[in-house]
């Protein structure tokens, strides 16, 4: 019987992870926690605790009484924000994943999720099909911290057997909890604002172009990830997800077709940069041979959920 620690349950990615794990492995073998109350489906679905991956005693103490087989390592500080502090940023992210892998040394643990992100690859990457091997020099303190956390996840691998997994994830597009502070947040913003005032002031350029990817689908490929046999993973660093590739320009012309009188401006704050030194679009090749990664949703298809999800929100708030 796996049990199951969430940290960072209460985020863009974890409130909906959390449920979609809960459903596979039973309510009370998914043990969520978060130093923030995540949304009230995980609080009256199953075990909740406010715990705080800075405390690494705290942490390992609740996996040992909880006797945790697995663990997915969600929080930390995106790239928007990390770059306001990016010594802190570094930091937090860093030691917060490798206290784990070394934890996992001596608490045998069968399996760690921990995300990476498209910002390990930088100016000098290829912009446009982004392969999962070329050369990666992101000039982003969040970056920096996922390619380096990448190396350890996959040295821990080699050298101690430890089963880590991971996915570089594009930009991701959710209504149930708020973005977190990262360059792609925009294309979650425009949602609401499209339907709150029907107009947008977007904070990267028109023709951003950059890789995106649906809630319900980014959790599907992290299931399936983790429900892979250990035997068809090429990779334990982290695999290239693409999503779809998309720009401002082309997410307004789409909500325009739902909300005719929708307008949107630009003006560019410190993000476009981070956004122009990041892929275009992704290769993602290598997860489709090896688990047979697959998506639902395209622009279309997801703008049609956001708008329906998200009003109905804004309508109940
Ligand atoms: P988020 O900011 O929405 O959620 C992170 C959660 O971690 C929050 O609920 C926060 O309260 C919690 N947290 C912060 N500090 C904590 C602490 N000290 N102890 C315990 N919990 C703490 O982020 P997200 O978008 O859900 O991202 C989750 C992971 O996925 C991150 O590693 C991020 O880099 C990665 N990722 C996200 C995206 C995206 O578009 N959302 C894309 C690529 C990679
Ligand atoms: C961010 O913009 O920081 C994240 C990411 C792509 O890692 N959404």
């Amino acid at each position: 019987m796996e049990k199951i620690l969430v940290i960072g349950a209460a985020g863009q990615i974890g409130s909906e992870l959390t449920m979609e794990i809960r459903n596979t492995y039973g309510n009370s073998n998914v043990y969520a926690t978060d130093i923030n109350t995540p949304p009230q489906d995980i609080l009256d679905s199953g075990p909740f605790q406010i715990l705080d991956v800075k405390d690494e005693k705290g942490v390992a103490e609740f996996i040992q009484k909880h006797k945790i087989t697995q663990v997915y390592q969600l929080a930390a500080i995106l790239s928007g924000n990390a770059e306001k502090i990016p010594v802190k940023a570094w930091d937090f992210n860093m030691k917060s994943l490798l206290f784990l892998l070394e934890l996992a040394k001596e608490v045998k643990l069968n399996k760690i999720f921990w995300p990476s992100s498209i910002a390990v690859f930088g100016p000098t990457s290829p912009r446009e099909d982004t392969p999962q091997y070329c050369t990666t020099e992101p000039n982003t303190v969040y970056g920096i911290s996922k390619l380096a956390g990448e190396r350890w996840a996959e040295y821990y691998y080699n050298r101690y057997g430890i089963d880590t997994r991971s996915l570089r994830y594009p930009g991701l597009i959710s209504y149930k909890t708020e973005a977190g502070g990262g360059t792609t947040d925009y294309a979650v913003e425009i949602y609401y604002e499209a339907i709150k005032q029907a107009k947008y002031e977007c904070f990267l350029s028109a023709e951003t172009s950059l890789p995106m990817m649906f809630m319900q689908d980014a959790i599907k490929a992290t299931v399936d990830l983790m429900e892979a046999p250990s035997s068809s993973l090429s990779v334990r660093s982290s695999y290239n997800v693409a999503g779809f590739s998309i720009n401002p320009s082309q997410f307004a012309a789409e909500i325009k077709n739902h909300i005719p009188d929708f307008e949107i401006s630009f003006k560019p704050d410190f993000r476009q940069k981070i956004a122009d030194s990041w892929p275009a679009s992704i290769d993602d090749s290598v997860a489709r041979r090896d688990w047979n990664l697959n998506y639902k949703y395209d622009l279309p298809t997801m703008t049609e959920v956001m708008l329906r999800e998200v009003g109905k929100k804004l309508a109940n708030s």
